[in-house]
């Protein structure tokens, strides 16, 4: 019996995560046995040079040795304490160093915990329920979040899950992504009753599709002049594109910040924070509940804290940034020279390949890419021994742990392939 048929009998679906299972590229997922800097290997033996790296969170490449220590060293002193400790005090001081607009922040467990907590802020803040946020935006899998654009450009929400309260959905409205004439037509129409709107600054989850210049900035305009409030959703975005996300990179102050995935080393660990107006609302301090067992788990303090301080190694994120565009511009030449239509869209150290010859800048334009050609090309990479995202919607990372070995084999892999595609 094989790995994924003993775990189908057992876990739903046999992952515990949908996209794990290869469903959209077809297949059987490959069983991981360990990882360490940018390699997996999995249970058969075979060696693969990752770009998923856990979605995100393995910036400094896996199994580092600072990471390891960091853990080992808090999990002698116990693993969790239902308590404060001194841990969490130090890992927010790190990211609030990084983020500026957040004074306050609280750790949950997951991204979905994070922005779902984050919603319940802005409403409570403004005393209004409706919201918005964007086709192809994923913020995890609260109600308020799995839903999909009505019918009409201004009607509001329908569920896109089963289980989603119709009520519920109604009150989030979805746009098209770099689309700020929708944005300012609902709230010239419905401003009075919008607590405000999710985003995540460099989309991640439609593949990588940063926003276009201006988009942002009318965004917080729109929400602001309205009496609404930004959600930055930075749990892929944050310490990926840049030390202080994409709110750094673009010099901007989204009231309320979303982070996850690279905040906890590979642990599971998220936050959510903003000015501390805002987040004195929540509880213990103001009357907005919001809790958590292992929130702030001092091993997964440890492991984000030794992630972040990895990241500031001088010329961390610059090294990043050139060893993506190198790859990114490998790809794009080893497409072009084998008359493959491909774009490409990258931001520091993530970036996504479109089978189109067109520009990508929202959801309309990824489905509208090749996705059968894609799921051709990851098997045909995963056969080379290139482990990429299972999903034409998904972004691709590199590490600092990536070697220019590594992207050489890669590129002379992606050469091949291209030629096949051809
Ligand atoms: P989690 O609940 O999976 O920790 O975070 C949800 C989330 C929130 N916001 C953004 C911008 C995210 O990218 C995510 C999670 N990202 C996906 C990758 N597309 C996680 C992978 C998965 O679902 O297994």
């Amino acid at each position: 019996m094989s790995a994924f048929e003993r775990a189908k009998r057992v876990l739903a679906g046999g992952v515990d995560s949908p996209v794990r299972a290869f469903g959209a590229v077809g297949g059987d997922p490959v069983f991981i046995a360990r990882a360490e800097g940018a390699r997996l290997y999995d249970i058969e033996g075979r060696r693969y040079i990752d770009y998923v790296g856990s979605w995100g969170p393995m910036i400094a490449g896996h199994a580092h040795p600072r990471i390891i220590e960091a853990i080992r060293e808090a999990a002698a002193r116990g693993t969790s304490f239902g308590a404060p400790c001194e841990a969490e005090t130090l890992l927010a001081e790190a990211v609030i160093e990084r983020f500026p607009a957040i004074e306050r922040l609280r750790f949950v467990n997951s991204g979905t915990e994070a922005t779902m907590s984050a919603i319940r802020l802005i409403r409570a803040a403004t005393g209004r329920e409706r919201i918005i946020k964007f086709t192809g935006g994923y913020h995890g899998h609260s109600d308020s979040l799995l839903v999909a654009a009505g019918s009409g450009a201004l009607t509001f929400g329908v569920p896109s899950s089963p289980g989603v309260p119709a009520e519920l959905a109604r009150l989030t409205l979805t746009l098209p992504y770099n689309d700020l004439d929708a944005v300012r037509r609902v709230f010239a129409a419905q401003g009075d009753d919008i607590a405000g709107i999710i985003v995540e600054p460099v989309a991640g989850n439609m593949g990588c599709v940063p926003a276009l210049p201006g988009f942002l900035e009318g965004l917080l305009e729109a929400a602001h002049q309205a009496g609404a409030l930004v959600i930055f959703d930075e749990v892929m975005s944050g310490f990926r594109v840049a030390p202080g996300g994409a709110q750094g990179l673009f010099g901007l102050r989204p009231d309320l910040t979303t982070l996850g995935k690279i905040i906890g080393g590979g642990l599971p660990a998220a936050a959510f924070g903003g000015r501390a107006e805002l987040m004195d609302l929540l509880a213990p301090t103001g009357p907005v509940y919001q809790a958590g067992t292992l929130s702030g788990n001092p091993l997964a303090m440890a492991a984000g804290l030794a992630a972040l301080e990895l990241t500031t190694e001088p010329g961390f994120y610059s090294r990043l940034e050139a060893a993506t565009r190198r790859l990114a511009m490998g790809l794009a030449a080893a497409a072009k020279r084998a008359g493959v239509a491909l774009t490409i869209n990258q931001v520091c150290g993530m970036f996504s390949v479109f089978f189109t010859a067109n520009p990508v800048h929202c959801h309309a334009d990824v489905v509208a890419a090749d996705a059968a050609r894609y799921a051709s090309y990851f098997h045909a990479m995963l056969e080379a021994g290139v482990y990429l995202a299972p999903s034409a919607f998904e972004a691709a990372f590199v590490s600092g742990a990536h070697t220019g070995a590594d992207l050489d084999a890669t590129l002379t892999a992606a050469e091949r392939v291209f030629t096949r595609l051809a």
